[in-house]
């Protein structure tokens, strides 16, 4: 994918390693024809190739006449995440707002950019939405006034419990604005991840709706299931899928492969979505709400009906 893509060329540059112009100019490319789509994972990819364009700029690893190229384009994307701000400040969804935030930080428009501290604003506010190590590993650097740009020279300072950061966010670019401060710091401190913490006791039960759906061309039949679950009231999404597998007369069944973000849904009564199909299990709340979150980590209300519908990416 063109986020892999990009996040291949930022690594590489971080390390100073050049990568032939041909490489760069189809990323350049697929940006200027608006390849990166309008999905879900829209900004996650534009902001990803951003601090690309950015880190490959700014470390002269171009040259001139590309390197202009590379900051209109990044100028560009800063402008457009800008624009595509929520009123309550999320660029995107929540897990792609410190993504944007990285871009405004590399190029340098956090100070003038509004968007920064309202974005800012609403990551504070939603903190707990990052639970697992995945979303921590995007959200810290930012609470820090840091983008992927910086962690390569970072000195880490060996420090209980803190590995980086605390006497280098008064240097940095923003700080000018205020918004990474010394309370920022401290919240980023207070960040824990779920799997950490006792699961909370939550008495009774809930029931769950169910339904697995494969449209055209995949299958001829769309609704290929539909049954209520029975699971405590804490219960995940992981969890209702094992109760419903476990239910007579076992019609049910599913995988999953273990990724960094978590369990990654791969198979579901038998068909498997494929990355050469450019095909995956999409998790959806009625009516056609999809999930930011994956299976372990999504707790379904009671009375909801959940769908697991084959899509295309
Ligand atoms: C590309 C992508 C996808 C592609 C992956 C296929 C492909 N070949 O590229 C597709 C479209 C399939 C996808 C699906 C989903 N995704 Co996605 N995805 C991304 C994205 C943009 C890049 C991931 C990547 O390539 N990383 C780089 C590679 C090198 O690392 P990797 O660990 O090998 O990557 C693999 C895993 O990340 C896995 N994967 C992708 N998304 C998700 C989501 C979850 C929950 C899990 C467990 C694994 C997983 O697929 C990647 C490629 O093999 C990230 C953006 C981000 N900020 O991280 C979102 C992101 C990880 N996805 C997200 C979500 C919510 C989902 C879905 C749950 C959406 C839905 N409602 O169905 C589903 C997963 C459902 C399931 N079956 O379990 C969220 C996760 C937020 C969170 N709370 O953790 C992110 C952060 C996007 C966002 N801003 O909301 N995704």
């Amino acid at each position: 994918s063109y986020y892999q893509y990009g996040l291949g060329v930022l690594a590489l540059c971080v390390h100073h390693k050049r990568v032939r112009e041909e490489v760069i100019r189809r990323l350049l490319t697929a940006q200027n024809h608006g390849r990166f789509g309008h999905g879900g994972t829209a900004v996650d990819t534009e902001a990803v190739v951003a601090l690309a364009f950015t880190c490959l700029e700014r470390r002269r690893l171009v040259g001139t006449g590309l390197a202009a190229e590379l900051q209109a384009a990044a100028h560009g994307a800063s402008r457009s995440m800008a624009e595509a701000q929520d009123p309550d400040g999320i660029i995107g969804n929540i897990y792609s707002t410190p993504w944007a935030m990285q871009v405004f930080l590399a190029t340098g428009t956090c100070q003038t950019e509004p968007a920064f501290s309202q974005a800012m604003a609403a990551l504070l506010k939603n903190l707990e939405a990052f639970g697992t190590a995945a979303t921590m590993a995007q959200v810290l650097p930012v609470l820090h006034g840091h983008s992927y740009l910086d962690i390569a020279s970072m000195q880490c300072q060996e420090e209980p419990g803190r590995s980086w950061g605390q006497q280098d966010w008064a240097q940095h670019r923003c700080h000018h604005s205020g918004w990474v401060s010394p309370l920022v710091m401290l919240l980023a401190d207070m960040l824990t991840p779920l799997d950490m913490e006792p699961q909370a006791e939550v008495p009774g039960n809930k029931m769950v709706q169910l339904v697995v759906e494969c449209p055209l061309p995949w299958c001829d039949e769309v609704q290929l299931y539909n049954r209520s679950v029975h699971v405590p009231a804490a219960a995940s999404l992981l969890d209702v899928l094992q109760a419903a597998a476990v239910l007579e007369p076992h019609n049910f069944k599913f995988h999953t492969q273990d990724t960094a973000q978590g369990p990654f849904l791969t198979q579901v009564l038998g068909l498997e979505a494929r990355q050469e199909k450019r095909n995956y299990w999409q998790l959806l709340t009625a009516p056609n709400t999809p999930l930011q979150m994956g299976v372990a980590d999504y707790r379904p209300q009671d009375g909801e009906t959940l769908i697991l519908r084959l899509s295309e990416w």
